[in-house]
């Protein structure tokens, strides 16, 4: 059940904070900065002159420059299923370093607050569904994403580390899969959703017979808007401090083939929708257990049809 937001008290403030939103070019991050501007606070950003976050010594210095009391940390290396699968150096070495580096700077520099954010990938491939945050390390990861989550758990370990041992507040969220604003629509190593609204786009345009999707259309994926994800964490900044992760997701799932249809009607492409079993399917379904952030008094705002149609939208009117 949702617990009314109202009931729920602020354990922690951002007024008047420096907060800082590492990774504020991403997804996440701009839905986070958009988020962010509603609440009465400095918003800090770096780019990647000012600070690359692989490296330490940049991120240092530009933390103990700007000390920032908050922090926000959407910035990795992500991707769909397939670059998963085919840059895991990549995806286990720039996420362990970011979180290394962002980590344990804000320990140093007397961060108040930092918010790292996971992935729903963390939890074993056959966990029970919905997945619960309990259900961390208890089973093998899925292998495409391996060495995402590997860095994505260490990440969790980070934090959990600094609180046990030095009182530091920090927190981790786990987002399922997310999709909005600002996505990347590059078929090799996009995630399904803008995979799925380019392909029907084309198709559509050239009066295309089929569009074709990866894997078998079975799997099942929960599926949510970054600007309720960036909604979520500001509300968990505010409201959560505790050692164990909390999911954050919009509690219900579908298959890619029932997804593929929506985004076809949304699209207008009228044709059909053929599968490419070569292509991997991944984790047979990934549907989080929302209980703990229901109890925090937080729900989402944007349901799965409109979002897709604010999504095409932002398709066109900034990629094609
Ligand atoms: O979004 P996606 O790449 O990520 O794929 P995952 C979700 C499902 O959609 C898979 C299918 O079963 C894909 O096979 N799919 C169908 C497609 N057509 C397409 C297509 O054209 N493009 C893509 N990309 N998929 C990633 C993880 O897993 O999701 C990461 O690898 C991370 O670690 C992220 O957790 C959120 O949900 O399979």
């Amino acid at each position: 059940m949702t617990v009314p937001p109202d009931s729920i008290e602020d354990i922690y403030s951002l007024k008047g904070k420096r907060v800082w939103v590492a990774g504020h070019r991403g997804m996440v991050g701009s839905a986070l900065v958009r988020r962010l501007e509603k609440e009465d606070c400095e918003i800090l950003t770096a780019t990647r002159n000012d600070a690359d976050l692989t490296r330490q010594d940049e991120v240092e210095r530009w933390m103990n420059k700007t000390l920032p009391q908050a922090v926000f940390l959407p910035a990795a290396k992500v991707g769909g299923i397939l670059a998963n699968d085919t840059y895991p150096a990549e995806f286990i070495y720039d996420n362990l370093m970011i979180e290394a580096n962002v980590i344990h700077t804000a320990h140093i520099t007397g961060v108040e607050k930092l918010l790292f954010l996971g992935s729903s990938c963390i939890y074993p491939k056959m966990a029970p569904q919905p997945i619960i945050e309990d259900a961390l390390l208890t089973g093998p990861l899925e292998p495409t994403n391996e060495c995402y989550a590997i860095a994505k758990i260490a990440g969790i370990k980070l934090c959990q580390a600094y609180r046990q041992q030095y009182g530091a507040d920090f927190i981790s969220v786990m987002p399922t899969n997310l999709y909005g604003p600002g996505d990347n629509y590059d078929l090799e190593t996009s995630h399904v959703i803008p995979a799925l609204i380019k392909k029907a786009h084309a198709a559509k345009l050239n009066g295309d017979a089929q569009m074709t999707i990866w894997g078998t259309g079975s799997p099942r994926r929960e599926f949510l808007h970054a600007d309720d994800a960036a909604d979520a964490m500001v509300h968990l900044m505010k409201v959560y401090s505790g050692e164990s992760h909390v999911n954050v997701g919009s509690g219900s799932d579908l298959t890619i083939y029932e997804l593929a249809k929506i985004i076809a009607e949304v699209v207008g492409f009228e044709g059909e929708i053929v599968k490419d079993p070569r292509k991997p399917d991944g984790t047979p379904r990934k549907l989080m257990a929302a209980d703990k952030i229901k109890a925090l008094g937080w729900q989402p705002k944007i349901d799965l049809s409109k979002g897709l149609a604010s999504a095409y939208q932002w398709y066109l009117e900034n990629t094609v």
